[in-house]
């Protein structure tokens, strides 16, 4: 990837594209500059046939300590509804490619609703989780008050989102939030990892099982049921479910063409 972006570190490793937020001055906090960078590079690696999947990071200190509070101090209530921000986080979840966030350090607000469009979340042991907004007289204005709900259950949620209390990975793990953690000293090779492990499968069967799964925070049951049947039986017009299916029998490795 040539393009240059001054907010993030972003390369490849094999199958996996990697996006590091690398505002370290403010924790990653996520002003407009920075979420338009993120979009453009994740869109770029969604295009890229060479991609099976993206990991989303921080530092060790911070995946991002929230959306930038100096950036929207002063806004007005015209402002903020006119405002573009939220389109970003609405650009993440338009991504078709499987997304982890690997998250080490403060992931709070806008940085834990970020994590939480991503499709999964492993953490290192020293990530700390929150939707602190409720301190600064605001609550999540990115999805926490739907997807954390979704996630760790109306108890949890509404813990964490009126006090504006932390939990750390551990406990994370423990409600759901997160599928893994990791020793701090491992986490990066680990997510990395993890990753090349989805990233090695067959595309088109990805794209279609994360839209799967999305769907059942969209639909009824049966209407989720529906559409998993009707994804399911588009998969054997694909060249790679004849691919799969001939490497099980003959007992070798599959090679996938994305087709
Ligand atoms: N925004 C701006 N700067 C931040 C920041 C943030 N969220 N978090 C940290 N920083 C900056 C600090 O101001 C400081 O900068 P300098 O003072 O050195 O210039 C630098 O990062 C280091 O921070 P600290 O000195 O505070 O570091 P500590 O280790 O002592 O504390 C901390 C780390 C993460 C506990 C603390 O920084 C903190 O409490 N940060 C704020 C966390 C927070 O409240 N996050 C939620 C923000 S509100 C929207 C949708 C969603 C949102 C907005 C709009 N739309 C619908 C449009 C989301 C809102 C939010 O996320």
């Amino acid at each position: 990837m040539d393009e240059s972006y001054a907010n993030l570190i972003v390369s490849q490793q094999e199958r996996i594209g990697i996006v590091q937020l690398n505002r370290p001055q403010a924790l990653n906090a996520l002003n407009s500059e920075l979420m338009d960078e993120l979009v453009r590079a994740l869109q770029a690696f969604d295009a890229d046939d060479s991609i099976g999947c993206i990991v989303v990071t921080g530092s060790e200190k911070a995946f991002a300590a929230g959306a930038d509070i100096k950036q929207m101090a002063n806004a007005g209530v015209v402002e903020m509804m006119g405002s573009p921000f939220i389109g970003y986080w609405d650009a993440v979840q338009r991504i078709a490619k499987p997304i982890v966030a690997a998250v080490s350090g403060f992931c709070l607000g806008g940085g834990c609703e970020l994590a939480m469009t991503c499709d999964l979340i492993v953490a290192s042991e020293t990530a700390q989780f929150g939707q602190p907004e409720i301190n600064l007289g605001i609550i999540p204005g990115a999805g926490g008050t739907q997807r954390l709900t979704r996630a760790v259950g109306k108890s949890v949620a509404m813990d964490m989102i009126l006090t504006g209390r932390r939990i750390s990975a551990q406990e994370a793990l423990q409600f759901g939030l997160v599928s893994r953690v990791f020793p701090t000293a491992s986490f990066m090779d680990e997510s990395l990892k993890l990753a090349a492990e989805i990233a090695d499968k067959a595309p088109v069967a990805l794209r279609v099982a994360k839209e799967a799964v999305n769907r059942a925070f969209e639909s009824t049951l049966a209407e989720g049921v529906l559409f998993e049947r009707r994804a399911f039986n588009l998969l054997f017009a694909t060249e790679d479910q004849k691919e799969g299916m001939a490497a099980f029998i003959e007992k070798r490795k599959a090679i996938w063409q994305g087709k």
